[in-house]
């Protein structure tokens, strides 16, 4: 797969607007607020993720009791995977998405304002440098 190039802050990360997000007509809101933020999406499509990309995306969560139900959820409907580019990219996304667990998540992020459940919680977001790499890499093999 390709590499990444970073220059200096600037950053490239994934996101992904899981089946939850979709099916609530929120992908409109989620890609407002990237660009209302002055991120750059780069890149954009609708995925319905088939067995074995669900299984190598949430990899790091292999021996995990909640991998199956990760598993069976983000291939229950389509998803719309982005690639998103701006200073800092990684780290804004991911402050905009929220904590993990909705009932953490400050008012005013994705997740605090739209989610109530750990599993159902509306977007995924790159949470490193090497994770924003590895996951643009399995769903854009085009992203330079
Ligand atoms: P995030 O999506 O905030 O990066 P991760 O990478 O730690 O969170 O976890 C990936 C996904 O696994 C979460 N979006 C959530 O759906 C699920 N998950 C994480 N922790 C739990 C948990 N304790 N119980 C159930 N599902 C979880």
């Amino acid at each position: 797969m390709d590499q990444i190039k970073v220059r200096d802050t600037m950053e490239r990360t994934f996101l992904m607007i899981k089946p939850d997000g979709v099916q609530r007509g929120l992908a409109g809101e989620v890609v407002s607020r990237i660009e209302r933020r002055g991120l750059n999406i780069i890149a954009l499509k609708m995925v319905q993720v088939d067995h074995k990309t669900a299984k190598r995306h949430y990899a790091e969560h292999a021996d995990k009791p909640f991998f199956d139900s990760l598993v069976d959820f983000i291939m229950s409907g389509p998803t719309i995977a982005m690639v998103i580019e701006g200073r800092n990219a990684i780290s804004i996304t991911r402050s905009m998405v929220g904590a993990t667990d909705p009932s953490k998540a400050a008012a005013g992020t994705i997740r605090g304002d739209f989610a109530l459940d750990i599993t159902q919680n509306i977007v995924h977001a790159s949470d490193s440098p090497e994770s924003a790499e590895r996951e643009i890499a399995i769903y854009f093999d085009d992203v330079i």
